[in-house]
């Protein structure tokens, strides 16, 4: 089974550093950490990376399309601006889940539309670390031929 690709957008690398009020106390390397535990509970591999540039995060979903089962992506603020992004979730047959932090839907105005929440499998947000766990317990049913 090709890996699980886990995708981090911009400033997602300083999760744990500020901010812990919205986005919790726990850095990348713990979420990445408890996604990799998890997985191996799963028994599915997962390939977790995070870029702050928007061509970076394009390039690894067109890999995605031979290299990849399956796509969870936390695109940052790209979420709300990125045409680009979009375009390349749509080049993909894998399945693709979004997912926040927090709940976008419940803060500023201008973060509560996705450009990708349009074209994904589906959206988790405003579990903290548990949204990219939940999300990894969709996709592993989804890849393994389950329809949750
Ligand atoms: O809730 C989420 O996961 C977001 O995707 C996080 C993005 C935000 O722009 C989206 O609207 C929602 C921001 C990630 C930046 O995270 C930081 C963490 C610590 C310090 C500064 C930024």
């Amino acid at each position: 089974m090709k890996p699980i690709l886990v995708l981090n957008g911009p400033n997602l690398n300083l999760l744990g550093k500020r901010q812990p009020e919205i986005y919790g106390s726990a850095t990348l390397d713990d979420v990445n950490e408890a996604i990799a535990r998890l997985a191996g509970e799963l028994n599915v591999s997962v390939d977790c990376r995070q870029s702050n540039h928007e061509g970076q995060l394009v390039d690894w979903l067109h890999e995605a399309r031979e290299g990849a089962s399956a796509v969870i992506i936390n695109a940052g603020a790209y979420t709300h601006t990125s045409i680009a992004l979009r375009d390349a979730v749509l080049a993909l047959s894998v399945p693709v889940i979004e997912v926040h932090l927090s709940n976008i839907y419940a803060r500023d105005e201008f973060r509560k539309h996705s450009y990708l929440s349009g074209v994904v499998h589906g959206t988790i947000a405003g579990f903290g670390v548990q949204s990219y766990l939940l999300a990894l317990r969709a996709t592993q049913l989804l890849v393994s031929g389950s329809k949750p």
